[in-house]
């Protein structure tokens, strides 16, 4: 008995051509090609104005600049594409925590579930819309289906600027009528290799004899491929950590030079990493250490623990060996510390805790927290530091 469940595939159109335009308004209309403007470079993307004369990403600017010379060519602003990225992100988590970022400007959301606090998908699609132009200054196209396959073609029916839903008795005809190509995963090569057997649309490759597709794409993708052509697909929406960092940093009021006060403070904020690490179930790889001198000049440095964790303590003495390797390198003072984790994933088997194991570490550190919870930040302090 498997829930019914929804998808969304939520992709921002022309990134980063509509990052320039929020930059400067007046692109906005005019074809703008955004891409490495040397004679090797490349297409990043092309505004929808340009892709009508054959201009698309991964192209050789070389020819974008023969189909669509009246275009506004342009370098780019990376930094601003991670910001805007983020607060994208940001504006879909609002939306369900199940949020499965696979590039820069687009991701799957869980919205299973979702309808008594958003409404039916398609309200809930539009307020993501409504937000993301609002707030981002950016249009998103949102495709709606019973699975992330689905969602990920309907997309592309949504495009530019609209929303496209794929209601769960409707996906064989959506899929059906499609050509070979638009399945994720089928290439130039396979599509060539189907076209000698006449299949072009995904109805021919979902009801072609198996046999045939196996000896021309080989034997273990072609029952896949198959399935997948009648939008098939069980794989969940699963929420990547590996980007994801926690982190907490202080400005002191006044310069510290004194290496005791510095770990004192480390401490303190490895505390409050780890608490904010251990309520979301996950343990880390990567801890990291930020140090900024009174000149502003800022240095991060980060270790790689042996066994990912989420106790204080492998947070803190990590940290503060980073720290000592730091302020060898440059003694003098610090206007602001700060302490990281990243590398985030499921925690490993839980191995004894009557050892001196992470997990040991783990166990005290949230033993410490509840206390916490229950009579405040300053009632228990860890020795030592
Ligand atoms: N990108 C890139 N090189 C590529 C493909 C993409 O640098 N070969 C960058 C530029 C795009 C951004 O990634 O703006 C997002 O990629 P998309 O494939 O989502 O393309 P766009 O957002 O530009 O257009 P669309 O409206 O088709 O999503
Ligand atoms: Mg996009």
């Amino acid at each position: 008995m498997s829930q019914q469940r929804t998808v969304f595939h939520a992709d921002l159109d022309a990134f980063y051509v509509a990052v320039e335009r929020v930059l400067d308004p007046s692109l906005i209309g005019k074809p703008v090609i955004v891409g490495g403007l040397g004679n090797r470079g490349v297409v990043a993307t092309a505004s929808y104005e340009a892709r009508k004369f054959g201009v698309h990403s991964a192209q050789p600017m070389a020819i974008a600049r023969r189909r669509c010379p009246q275009a506004v060519y342009l370098s780019g602003h990376r930094e601003k594409y991670s910001e805007f990225s983020k607060r994208f992100f940001e504006i879909l988590e609002q939306f369900t925590p199940t949020v499965a970022g696979v590039s820069i400007d687009e991701a799957y959301l869980d919205m299973t579930g979702s309808e008594r606090l958003f409404g039916p998908p398609k309200v809930a699609a539009e307020e993501i819309r409504k937000r993301t132009r609002e707030q981002v200054g950016i249009a998103v196209s949102i495709g709606i289906g019973p699975s992330r396959l689905v969602a990920k073609m309907a997309s592309e029916d949504a495009k530019p600027d609209g929303v496209f839903e794929v209601q769960p008795d409707e996906v064989e005809t959506f899929m059906f009528s499609k050509p070979v190509r638009a399945l994720p995963g089928i290439g130039p090569k396979s599509a060539e290799a189907l076209a000698t057997l006449k299949i072009e649309t995904l109805g021919q490759l979902a009801e072609h004899p198996v046999g045939p597709i196996r000896r021309a794409l080989g034997p273990n993708i072609a029952a896949w491929l198959q399935l997948r052509a009648r939008g098939v697909d069980n794989s969940a929406v699963k929420v990547r950590a590996k980007s994801k960092s926690i982190s907490a940093e202080t400005t002191f009021s006044e310069d510290v030079d004194s290496v005791d006060e510095m770990a004192a403070a480390l401490q303190r904020l490895s505390e409050r990493v780890g608490r904010r690490l251990r309520g979301t179930g996950m343990h880390a790889r990567n801890v990291g250490l930020k140090l900024r001198y009174p000149d502003f000049t800022t240095v991060t440095r980060q270790t790689t623990l042996l066994q990912a964790a989420d106790g204080d303590d492998v947070i803190s003495d990590s940290v503060k060996m980073l720290l000592r390797k730091t302020i060898g390198e440059r003694a003098g003072s610090v206007r602001l510390l700060g302490v990281s984790v990243s590398g985030l994933g499921e925690p490993a088997a839980q191995l004894s805790l009557l050892d001196d194991s992470p997990q040991k570490d783990s166990a005290i550190s949230g033993a410490v927290d509840r206390a916490k919870e229950r009579f405040g930040e300053d009632a228990i302090k860890r020795g030592g530091g």
